[in-house]
């Protein structure tokens, strides 16, 4: 491969597309060692909800109720993956893809009773099987918010009862599918499951009180922290770690309230999850931010939460300049006349690296990374067949250029995950933003690959092939 050398470390400026997916010569991205792959979730791209003892989830209660998703969509019938899946994996492979980070969903797997439902997990049983015979790296999520609708109705995560029956779930995948995948997430973003779901309202199952949010972050932390030597237990071979989303926080101006506000922005949206898990404590300044929220917990729960760690999964997506709200919070300060992407998130690939070596200095425990989820939506259009996606070139080129500054500083990053695989089900959304590498046209369930995943894949075609 000609190597670009105007493919420069400012990840600011939009590359060059004359070549647009070549990384410098120097970047890690060239080790074979370094895991480039796709991610995906049950509920965004299975459908079938209704098929083969698959019980409800809170998302289908919450995206049936009205109101609630954009244009009343819902992940009936999503992108039919449940039927297309071998399809599915044939075109990960034939993208040249080392990695698949897909989640099982609990409601298909277990049943109220918490009895194994057999369908449900030859389902994943047959998807695992295939994938390993392609010789992908499986990672797995146990948890990326489908949580069966009988547990919400005994109180959900704000039940502690619930951190128990995610081990006994876990437990049953570990069983049943050891030896197929290569590591296992217990939860996907907890903070958005934490604070969207319970906090504000914006996701299933949609209450919005910030004490709700706190206790049901611990019932989530905890059950992360009974499930981590459950995992180790019964398939030692695997990795086994959770995802956060992480969030960059910057100050609109220099004063000492807005720089306070922006390390707010980041205790609520980064030390919230990670102070538990690396430190076996939350941060102070988060109960400064939300008085009187402290949650309920029993002795000996923050050791249990502080398992250690394989490693340690990074979703990132945007910043968010932030100045004080005039009392102990921050408040949103839209910049104008930066770039954003269909939702309306600022590029700020700088973030990603900034945040990365930012933990390595916070943690001295901090596990290998993984970028479980990085990309961005937009309103791609198929047109004579192709679907030219130079928004999102650019953005993954630049992002990619972030990581590797990150391991150049000396963070430990042993991959990275396109979010998605394909257009799928965008939660509160529906199908309008698509984050896709691979279009989905939802009256046919016809794939398009885009151009940024021909581009992914010709630069690991040709890493493949160098000596
Ligand atoms: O689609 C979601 C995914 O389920 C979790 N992380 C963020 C993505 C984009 O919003």
């Amino acid at each position: 491969m000609a190597n670009d050398a105007s493919a420069v470390s400012d990840t600011r400026s939009p590359h060059s597309l004359a070549d647009p997916f070549s990384p410098p010569a120097d970047s890690a991205l060239w080790r074979k060692n370094f895991l480039v792959g796709a991610a995906t979730a049950s509920y965004q791209i299975e459908g079938a909800v209704d098929e083969d003892g698959r019980l409800p989830s809170i998302w289908d209660t919450f995206s049936t109720t009205p109101g609630k998703v954009l244009a009343g969509d819902t992940g009936a019938v999503a992108c039919d993956h449940y039927h297309r899946w071998e399809a599915d994996v044939d075109m990960l492979v034939s993208l040249g893809l080392e990695g698949y980070r897909l989640s099982i969903a609990w409601p298909r797997v277990m049943d109220a009773a918490g009895l194994p439902n057999r369908k449900g997990l030859d389902f994943y049983k047959r998807l695992l099987n295939r994938l390993k015979e392609k010789g992908i790296t499986t990672f797995v999520t146990l948890y990326h918010w489908d949580l069966p609708q009988h547990l919400e109705d005994r109180g959900g995560w704000l039940n502690r009862d619930t951190a128990y029956r995610f081990a006994d779930y876990a437990d049953l995948m570990s069983r049943e599918l050891a030896g197929t995948v290569d590591a296992w997430a217990t939860l996907n973003e907890p903070w958005c499951s934490a604070f969207l779901g319970y906090g504000n309202g914006h996701h299933a199952p949609g209450l919005a009180d910030v004490g709700f949010a706190t206790q049901a972050m611990h019932h989530l932390l905890l059950a992360h922290g009974l499930a981590m030597p459950v995992l180790r237990t019964n398939d030692p071979a695997s990795q086994k770690g959770i995802v956060a989303n992480i969030g960059r926080g910057t100050p609109n101006s220099d004063s000492t309230a807005d720089r306070r506000a922006a390390h707010l922005f980041e205790v609520q949206h980064n030390a919230w999850i990670l102070d538990p898990l690396l430190k076996g404590a939350y941060p102070r300044d988060l109960f400064e931010l939300w008085p009187g929220t402290e949650p309920l917990m029993l002795d000996g729960d923050m050791q249990t939460v502080s398992a250690p760690l394989d490693f340690l999964g990074i979703n990132y997506y945007f910043r968010t300049n932030v100045s004080s709200d005039g009392a102990h919070g921050f408040r949103d300060v839209p910049l104008e006349g930066v770039e954003r992407t269909q939702m309306g998130w600022e590029v700020f690939p700088d973030g990603l690296r900034d945040l990365l070596t930012g933990f390595k200095s916070t943690y001295h425990n901090l596990p290998p990374i993984y970028i479980t989820e990085n990309g961005m939506a937009s309103d791609d259009k198929v047109i004579d067949g192709h679907v030219d996606d130079t928004q999102r070139i650019s953005f993954l080129k630049r992002h990619l250029a972030a990581v590797d500054q990150a391991i150049k500083a000396g963070v430990e990053i042993r991959g990275y995950f396109l979010w998605s695989l394909m257009d799928n089900f965008e939660w509160a959304f529906g199908y309008e933003r698509r984050f896709g590498v691979v279009h989905v046209d939802y009256s046919t369930q016809k794939r398009t690959v885009k151009r940024s995943a021909e581009l992914v894949a010709k630069f690991l075609k040709e890493r493949k092939a160098r000596v």
